[in-house]
């Protein structure tokens, strides 16, 4: 009797501790109610198109930032993806060449480029900018499937100038050898001179199950 008295008065005993230790409980109020860690938001907000290649050919007749020239880059945006080229010195008609590669996906957004004068001992000048619809290039590539084009060139559709876009003159989109691709010159806004050279591939993404 004396052992079963003495079990119930430690069981007591530890339960009286247990509550008196509030420590263990507020710990787990404290795991449960923090803030949870933000998750990151998808790139791809809808059905995804493939990989667009943006080539940054050349520029011509661009500003003067600097005394006599300019240093130009540019800085070439989809979204909330960013991409630029290198720097070319004291040139107004800088020749680049450099592919840039974004993710395409729907819906489909407009490229917009920034061209920009480097400069080590302050902020970089700015030197013009321009926007781009991809709509008719992505509706070239639905055209291109549906007319089941894939070796060649073939010419798919005609682009021109109006307010979507910076164009210079009309654009043409073809299909090389199963690629989808446009050349287009944009002019730069917001200066008085300069015109960018932009080569647009799309790449699109395999259907599984089909080739
Ligand atoms: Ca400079």
């Amino acid at each position: 009797m004396k052992n079963k008295k003495e079990e119930r008065e430690t069981y007591r005993g530890s339960r009286a501790k247990h509550q008196a230790e509030p420590n263990s409980t507020a710990l787990l109020l404290v795991v449960l109610l923090r803030p949870r860690p933000k998750q990151c938001r998808s790139e791809q907000m809808g059905e995804n198109l493939g990989q667009l290649k943006v080539t940054v050919v050349r520029g011509k007749r661009l500003v003067i930032r600097d005394f006599k020239s300019s240093d130009p880059y540019v800085v070439v945006k989809l979204g909330s993806q960013v991409a630029k080229t290198k720097v070319i010195n004291s040139c107004l008609n800088p020749v680049w060449n450099e592919e840039l590669c974004f993710s395409l996906s729907e819906p489909v957004g407009v490229l917009n480029l920034e061209v920009f004068d480097k400069d080590y001992f302050k902020t970089d000048d700015r030197m013009g900018h321009a926007h781009f619809s991809l709509h008719p290039l992505v509706s070239a590539a639905r055209l291109r499937k549906v007319l089941k084009v894939s070796s060649g060139e073939t010419t798919l559709r005609k682009v021109v100038p109006d307010s979507e876009n910076c164009l210079v003159g009309e654009s043409s989109i073809a299909c090389v050898d199963g690629e989808v691709v446009q050349v287009a010159w944009l002019r730069l806004c917001g200066v008085e001179s300069g015109e960018i050279q932009l080569k647009m591939k799309l790449i699109e993404t395999p259907v599984a199950g089909t080739r």
